[in-house]
């Protein structure tokens, strides 16, 4: 008998009936729901395993409202875990998988998660804290073929029933959360709630990217970001269109293979890689895509990639900047309304102000900070008090990014308001790269800067004071650069160092980075 769609006493919500069971109860349970390196899954068989899994984490003792972190890959196993928790009312952490081992450590310790659900491969970097956090952490469960002693995924599904009673949340409920760093390095959890994910369709996927059941999405950042989570897993969802998923880092070739052989007409990037794609030979031919449409999001596009995609392709690039805060994109192109180089007009449902230092709104044209409401902001960070106030003012949120509004309403970044760098649309603290330089026998003294690489993107810059009597060796800088590396997630590595014999300051001390940027 294939599997009913699940119920919920009136004033009740939980997001993952709204997302899996409502695609049975309307009829589209045999439509494909994912499409994963292994195989293709029905919206009736998927919203089989997450109730499974839902059964499975109430036979491991976990009760509603405790943390779940997941360490995954893209595969079908990600929206199993993410809905299944949601169905029991458990709370899911989606987390990057580039972390390292002290990252986790971190992370483990904030949430203080009850269980672990890690992909096979990445096991190897979670182990070793893994027995540190046994106070809180009970269980640790393994997606994949070998589970090395722990729980395996698969075991627990088979063994598990195929349906289940869901936990009566509300919609005002914690629902999950996902982390954003911030600029000590220190992530913060942004807490969200069961309501926020369907709205971040109803307001920005369904009317901006016109999504519909016959959609076939592919989207190259991953699941664990708030924009992957969202164009992969809540827009097709919503209307029971079809996910591609891919667990391999998403290079031009790969990318280009899945548009190519799955038929995407939604695809979702971030600049640097439009800009890899369009510098690449594996840039498909247009008759070989039927894409429709394509977002951008993460870091600004520059305008010179949306133009040449659309001449490559035939399909426009829609700009729109969001956070992990907002949970997706709250100010955008729409195909009706594009003007390349800025991010739009706001996201109907949404409303968004530039204000000066006295939080009041400043003129057409001037540069001030950016503030948004909407009904899809986080409630807080997660034991963050002091950020949390001030961050979330009212109804509005400051984002931390610099704005300007054009005369006819176009919107257009201006830089950020802190010193974080946006790098392949990424969070990268300079001060968290400064002190993995510093740790570097040679080092005395280190300054971060964003710094642009000629194609409108930015990557890290380090400045370097060397110790006195350090040999000048030609490797030095390919040796700092694996330093880094191996301390901090790769991405956030210097891609340029430069050896200064000091380092611009300001009477009192302070390096002046706006020198060093220039
Ligand atoms: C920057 C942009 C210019 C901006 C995200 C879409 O990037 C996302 O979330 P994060 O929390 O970062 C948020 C910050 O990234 N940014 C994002 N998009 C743009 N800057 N143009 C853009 N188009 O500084 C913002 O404050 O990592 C993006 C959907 C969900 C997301 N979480």
């Amino acid at each position: 008998m294939p599997v009913q769609p699940s119920t919920l006493p009136d004033g009740c919500y939980n997001a993952a009936l709204d997302l899996l069971d409502r695609n049975l109860a309307e009829g589209r349970g045999e439509r494909i729901a994912v499409i994963d390196d292994a195989g293709a899954y029905s919206y009736a068989a998927l919203t089989e395993r997450a109730n499974r899994f839902a059964n499975a984490l109430e036979g491991l003792g976990m009760h509603r409202e405790q943390r779940l972190l997941m360490v995954m890959q893209d595969t079908v196993d990600f929206p199993t875990v993410f809905l299944g928790a949601i169905k029991a009312g458990i709370v899911p952490v989606p987390v990057n998988t580039a972390l390292t081992v002290r990252d986790f450590d971190g992370l483990l310790g904030d949430s203080a998660a009850r269980v672990v659900v890690v992909s096979e491969p990445l096991l190897a970097t979670l182990a070793p804290v893994l027995e540190k956090h046994r106070g809180t952490l009970a269980h640790v469960i393994v997606a994949g073929s070998d589970a090395h002693g722990l729980h395996r995924l698969n075991d627990l599904l088979e063994r598990a029933a195929p349906t289940h009673a869901v936990a009566p949340t509300v919609a005002d409920d914690i629902c999950f959360w996902l982390y954003s760093s911030g600029s000590t390095g220190t992530p913060k959890g942004a807490v969200h709630l069961h309501s926020h994910l369907m709205q971040t369709a109803r307001l920005y996927a369904q009317p901006i990217l016109g999504i519909t059941e016959s959609d076939v999405v592919f989207s190259a950042a991953k699941l664990f970001f708030a924009y992957g989570l969202g164009n992969a897993m809540t827009f097709p969802f919503s209307v029971g269109a079809t996910a591609v998923l891919m667990a391999e880092r998403p290079t031009p070739a790969a990318v280009a293979r899945r548009l190519v052989e799955r038929q995407a007409t939604i695809f979702y990037g971030v600049p640097t890689l439009y800009g890899a794609m369009l510098a690449s030979s594996e840039m498909p031919p247009r008759d070989k895509l039927a894409l429709r449409i394509a977002t951008s999001a993460g870091e600004a596009l520059p305008a010179d990639f949306g133009e040449r995609w659309k001449r490559a392709t035939g399909c426009d690039i829609l700009d729109g900047i969001g956070s992990t805060e907002m949970l997706h994109i709250f100010i955008s192109n729409r195909p009706d309304a594009l003007r390349y180089g800025t991010s739009g007009q706001p996201v109907p449902g949404y409303e968004a102000r530039v204000v000066g230092d006295n939080d009041e709104p400043v003129g057409v044209d001037a540069i001030g900070d950016l503030q948004v409401s909407g009904p899809t902001a986080c409630i807080m960070y997660w034991r963050k008090r002091e950020q949390s106030r001030q961050t979330f003012l009212g109804p509005w949120l400051r984002t931390g990014d610099k704005y300007r509004v054009s005369e006819d309403g176009y919107w257009t970044y201006c830089g950020r308001s802190d010193d974080m760098l946006k790098v392949s649309g990424q969070y990268v603290s300079p001060f968290e790269v400064e002190g993995a330089l510093l740790t570097h026998e040679s080092v005395l003294e280190a300054a971060v800067v964003g710094h642009d690489g000629g194609d409108g993107l930015i990557k890290p810059k380090a400045f370097v004071v060397l110790k006195d009597g350090t040999p000048a060796r030609p490797d030095l800088s390919d040796t700092l650069k694996a330093h880094v590396k191996a301390q901090l997630a790769p991405f956030k590595y210097p891609r340029w160092i430069e050896f200064l014999p000091e380092l611009p300051k300001t009477a009192t001390g302070k390096i002046q980075r706006f020198k060093l940027r220039q």
